[in-house]
């Protein structure tokens, strides 16, 4: 789709403002949930409202909107401003950016219908090991247990931090939200390689997180023979490739599994691993595949450490189920791409997002735009400005037909 050179300096002006926060020095950016940096974009993000003559305000987890009117039943087009550690410039962001431009293309247009942009804390679960907590615990779908307990990587816990802030881990649940929104870059491969400008998302993939702790036996690593060691690291070794396995036996029904976190102690050399913490991440849209992977991982990571005289123990930390997108949505947003003329195609989302905590409580629809080689989570994550602009025009065109 041809875009007006004012809708594209606006877009780049928008990324460009959010660009340095956060930056590494490998060039990536680490935006963790509920820090300062993320405070900075947050800030950043209430003073871009500001430019457009919206109000903004901030829910009692510190999750911030942008409003073009108090009007309730108000459209929601939402994502997150925080990043894993050493992440990309687009994920979370672009959402966010399609956002206020749609806020001003209904400001220019004159559009009476009432539009707020909210930029929802802590989606990944980069810091606390738990994602979309900022959306989750507004909209109460995800966190129905006290998640105060939760560590960040700093070990301040999720209460402290709330406590320090003022806000609350049990809010009133959100109200007046007529739809949600959310253009997301795609994180796969999918509409690059079939060169497609728009995804339109059916189901998101259900994520569930464990901890596994194995304890062996630290000892010296020269004078305790190799038949006579409790090395957790070996037996975490063969958790971490036997995951792998299950994973790969599982794609078939579109199910991943992944060993992302490893924390050896007490990671010296001349010390056998004595204690190794593993975070596992599985995530599908089956749940008979989901219940499958975790009764396979956690029976044979049982038995590695069993067969090696470590001790096991595990705990799940956090389980979404698949989650549907709304149907009316997703056919009102491939319409809104067809009288745009621009081509569009049903896929899935292996990456979880902030509409999982919305479909619950109101029709929610996702719009994937391309990323460079599907690269996410990564410093090199690259999005260009004009598939932003295609993906917030689609979110527009939308919303002006639920004004007819
Ligand atoms: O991990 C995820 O699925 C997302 O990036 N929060
Ligand atoms: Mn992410
Ligand atoms: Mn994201």
């Amino acid at each position: 789709m041809e875009h007006r050179i004012s809708d594209i300096q606006y877009c780049e002006n928008l990324f460009n403002r959010f660009y340095d926060i956060g930056s590494t020095e490998s060039g990536g950016v680490t935006r963790l949930g509920y820090t300062e940096v993320e405070d900075s974009m947050h800030q950043e993000f209430i003073s871009l409202g500001h430019e457009l003559g919206c109000t903004n305000y901030e829910d009692e987890v510190g999750n911030t909107y942008v409003a073009n009117s108090p009007e309730d039943g108000y459209f929601l087009i939402g994502s997150h401003l925080d990043s894993v550690i050493n992440g990309g410039r687009y994920d979370g962001v672009a959402g966010i950016i399609a956002g206020l431009m749609v806020l001003r293309w209904a400001k220019e247009d004159n559009l009476k219908l009432p539009i707020r942009v909210g930029a929802f804390r802590c989606e990944e679960s980069s810091n606390f090991g738990c994602c979309t907590i900022g959306s989750g615990l507004i909209t109460k779908e995800v966190y129905k247990q006290d998640i105060g307990g939760l560590c960040a990587k700093d070990g301040e816990t999720l209460e402290s931090v709330f406590k320090r802030k003022g806000y609350s881990l049990h809010p009133s649940r959100i109200s007046g939200v007529r739809r949600y929104l959310e253009l997301h870059i795609e994180q796969g491969k999918v509409l690059e390689e079939c060169q497609t400008p728009i995804g339109i998302v059916g189901t998101i993939a259900g994520p569930r997180r464990f901890r596994m702790y194995l304890r062996g036996m630290a000892e010296h690593s020269g004078a305790t023979p190799m038949l006579m060691r409790a090395d957790a690291l070996c037996a975490a070794a063969e958790i971490i490739l036997e995951a792998e396995r299950v994973g790969k036996k599982e794609a078939v029904y579109q199910s991943v599994a992944t060993v992302g976190v490893v924390e050896n102690h007490p990671n010296v050399l001349n010390v056998i691993p004595g204690e190794v913490e593993l975070g596992v991440d599985i995530r599908g849209i089956e749940v008979s595949s989901l219940n499958r992977m975790e009764k396979d991982i956690r029976e044979s990571a049982e038995q590695i450490c069993r067969r090696r005289g470590v001790e096991y123990l595990d705990e799940k930390i956090s389980e979404i189920p698949p989650i549907d997108m709304s149907d009316t949505v997703q056919l009102g947003l491939e319409q809104a791409a067809k009288r745009l003329g621009i081509m569009s195609r049903r896929m899935l989302s292996g990456a979880g997002h902030d509409a999982m905590s919305f479909a619950g409580i109101c029709e929610s629809g996702m719009v994937f735009i391309p990323c460079l080689k599907g690269i996410s989570h990564n410093r090199t994550e690259f999005a260009a400005i004009v598939n932003i602009c295609d993906g917030a025009r689609v979110i527009y065109e939308y919303l002006k037909g639920e004004t007819a």
